[in-house]
């Protein structure tokens, strides 16, 4: 009987500081996890730099994330957390892979058509080529699940075309992986724009959340908040089509207070706006405000954080330059000593 634990790869690129989106729509998700699953979690700068970065920020970024990943109670004793450059494997796997990915495929992703809207002045081939590289993230690991937010399916279904295509040529090489998405607030958007994802690399004023914000910085964000013309009794209720922004807010606050729409619903039954978003933000604040501490007082230990970053480097890369030979081995690549 095969008892191992199913496996879970899952990253974030440091592109900007975490937001409450990447915390409830990623982060806090796989803290639950890490019993159940063998769980792989990156830093993944490599991604990162397919948008022009400031060297001094990515640096900053990447280890501040690992300090807040193990502050939003990633224990770095159960799951595998590393910086996705500290494994050269990624790079040579996406290569490989690359060549296994249609152009045609890669010209349909919705993140390569935003990000070249975004950016118009730096398409790079990176920015089109950077699902190649992430179909390799995951199939370095054998992961039977990728936990994605709703934005990423579509990633996770084109890693499952290349590593069919690939198996349908060399034989049983890859693991397919399933997407894994997690019910609740699986995708939070701008406060400013509820029509819009929630995104670190956007400026302060579009209305995102970093998980390491002062509470009086959270608080005059969510009394800015979008909402809609509707006032009084009623106000409050969950409607993603006709009231995105007060859906998107019960959406944050049953993620921070774990209270279901219903409840909310009922608490807010004759209250209007001007107390809903001060509520939300309180609840976020207190949801947060360990986290600040925490990642605060890590980030002072820097001894301890390339301790972690290097024991997490070498437990991936045993790993994944394990699923890289047979690759080599398999489309004909001569091994170091013939090996
Ligand atoms: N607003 C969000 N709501 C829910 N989930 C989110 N994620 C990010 N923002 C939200 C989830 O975080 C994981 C990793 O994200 P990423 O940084 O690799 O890519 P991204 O989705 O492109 O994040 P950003 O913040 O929008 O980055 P930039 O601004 O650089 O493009 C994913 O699982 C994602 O779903």
């Amino acid at each position: 009987m095969d008892t191992a634990k199913k496996i879970m790869v899952s990253g974030i690129k440091p592109s900007g500081d975490l937001t409450l989106g990447s915390y409830i729509g990623a982060i806090k998700n796989w803290i639950a996890l890490a019993d159940e699953y063998d769980c792989y979690y990156f830093m993944a700068d490599l991604h990162a730099i397919t948008v022009r970065q400031n060297p001094a920020d990515l640096r900053r970024r990447t280890t501040n994330q690992l300090a807040q990943y193990v502050a939003c109670g990633l224990d770095p004793e159960k799951n595998t957390l590393f910086i996705q450059s500290h494994v050269p494997a990624h790079a040579e796997m996406g290569w490989v892979l690359n060549c296994y990915a249609m152009f045609g495929e890669l010209s349909r992703m919705t993140q390569f058509k935003d990000k070249s809207a975004k950016n118009a002045d730096n398409i790079n081939g990176g920015l089109f080529t950077y699902p190649a590289l992430m179909a390799g993230d995951i199939l370095l690991y054998n992961a039977d699940y990728v936990p994605v937010g709703e934005d990423q399916k579509q990633h996770c279904e084109l890693t499952r075309d290349i590593a069919n295509r690939f198996n349908g040529i060399y034989g049983d090489v890859f693991k397919v992986p399933e997407p894994y998405i997690a019910k609740v607030g699986a995708r939070i958007m701008s406060l400013a724009d509820p029509t819009s994802k929630m995104s670190k690399s956007e400026d302060e004023d579009k209305g995102r959340i970093l998980i390491t914000d002062k509470p009086e910085d959270i608080m005059r964000t969510f009394k800015r908040a979008i909402t809609d013309s509707d006032t009084g009794a009623g106000c409050v209720h969950y409607d993603p089509e006709n009231k995105p922004g007060v859906s998107n807010l019960m959406t944050i606050y049953s993620c921070a207070t774990g209270k279901t729409f219903a409840e909310i619903e009922k608490e807010f039954a004759s209250a209007g706006y001007g107390v809903f978003k001060p509520a939300v933000g309180e609840a976020v604040v207190e949801m947060l405000r360990p986290i600040r501490e925490k990642s605060e007082d890590l980030m002072k230990n820097k001894d301890y954080l390339n301790k972690l970053m290097a024991d997490g480097a070498e437990k991936a890369s045993r790993v994944a330059n394990r699923t890289l030979k047979k690759v080599y081995k398999k489309i004909g690549f001569v091994l170091p000593n013939g090996k």
